[in-house]
């Protein structure tokens, strides 16, 4: 089945598209109610939707297949596979009192699952912001974000931040969307790549990246210990200067996660420093620093993602670093974009001599936030 139409046999009431995300800097900061700087990718989901008035959810995906359920029997636990993004937008607009039914959704991605770059709240937040239209919810941005993520946390059980959904809803062309985790306040900031003769590779490393085998539950739990050791409501409210007073009071293997969440912080604030000052090449040492960060103190790297900072670097790249949760995932650099051809290849010829697979190559361009299509 190739259309919507085909599929249920009636044109749709509308399309709706949510783009994937990369995180310029500003990494697992965001469950610590701490700052983000991601920009929107040009690759979306794209969901037809169409409602249907007997409360039953049909679903279908071009890469995942077909699924449907009654909305009243939608449960956390109960759908398994892709289809729980979906299912479970659905479940968290209903558990949070808003009247919606049915639907029929065909559900199209060029977003590459499972590379770090957010598919699964593209997916959740292409199907908030159709029921949002179709059901004439009137929910904000911010708003459908929220109920995105409790999609994930509650009815998926990922315990991510918010830094995906609000990018996916709220990033805008040619902007970085700068977030504070804590109130959701947001301010786009200009990111001209193309007017500083630069490029955003992204180097997606096909280790495959799951947030669901426990390891990033376990690193949010421990730096809630932290704050709660320190006597913080979150390590958002750690300063870089509190840090030699505050490590010495946490167990050994607290005090890289804290020293990373708090420089991490602070990289994000410089990095919006550079780009409000159109001074984009200085994000170079910004980027690679915070990649140290995450593979030394957080220790959510891997041989291939280092490696391919290492060679971006090694290539001329003016900064490179993983980008979203880590353990496998892409890496994004920044390069002179003349270079980014070369700077591409060299990075595949040292994956090759690594006994890698050929890392795919996509070229990051800020675009737009959900939005409605048709
Ligand atoms: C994943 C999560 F979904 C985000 O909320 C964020 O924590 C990120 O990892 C790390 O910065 O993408």
């Amino acid at each position: 089945m190739s259309t919507f139409t085909e599929l249920y046999g009636r044109a749709p009431e509308g399309e709706w598209a949510a783009p994937g995300r990369v995180n310029l800097i500003g990494e697992h900061t965001d469950y610590n109610l701490g700052f983000v700087l991601p920009i929107a990718l040009p690759q979306t989901v794209r969901a037809q939707a169409g409602r249907r008035d007997d409360g039953l959810l049909r679903l279908h995906s071009t890469q995942g297949g077909s699924a449907e359920a009654a909305v009243t029997d939608l449960a956390p636990g109960g759908v398994a596979g892709w289809a729980a993004y979906p299912a479970g937008v659905v479940w968290a607009l209903r558990e949070a009192g808003h009247d919606v039914g049915g639907a029929e959704l065909f559900l199209d991605s060029d977003v590459p699952a499972g590379a770090g770059l957010s598919s699964s709240a593209a997916l959740e937040c292409a199907v908030a912001l159709a029921y949002n239209d179709l059901y004439g919810l009137g929910l904000s941005a911010p708003e459908l974000a929220l109920l995105a993520q409790r999609a994930e946390n509650a009815f998926v059980g990922v315990p991510c931040g918010i830094m995906d959904q609000m990018a996916s809803m709220c990033c805008r062309a040619g902007a970085a969307l700068h977030l504070d985790s804590h109130d959701l306040t947001v301010r786009q900031v200009p990111v001209d790549l193309a007017g500083a003769g630069l490029a955003l590779l992204v180097l997606d490393t096909r280790v495959k990246h799951d947030l669901g085998d426990g390891a990033y539950a376990a690193l949010r739990a421990g730096c809630e210990r932290a704050a709660r050791l320190l006597g913080l409501h979150s390590l958002r409210d750690l300063g870089f200067a509190d840090l030699p007073s505050a490590l010495p009071q946490l167990p050994g293997e607290l005090r890289p996660l804290v020293r990373h969440v708090v420089t991490e912080n602070e990289r994000v604030e410089e990095a919006v420093a550079h780009l409000d000052a159109g001074d984009l090449a200085p994000l170079g040492p910004i980027l690679t620093a915070g990649h140290a960060s995450l593979s030394e103190d957080y220790r959510v790297s891997c041989p291939e993602t280092d490696l391919a900072v290492g060679a971006a670097v090694a290539a001329g790249a003016h900064g490179a670093r993983m980008t979203g949760g880590g353990f496998g995932g892409s890496v994004i650099a920044l390069v002179e974009a003349q270079a980014a051809d070369k700077i591409a290849a060299e990075v595949t010829t040292a994956f090759h001599a690594a006994g890698y697979a050929t890392p795919r190559t996509l070229t990051a361009v800020p675009s737009e936030g959900a939005r409605r299509i048709a």
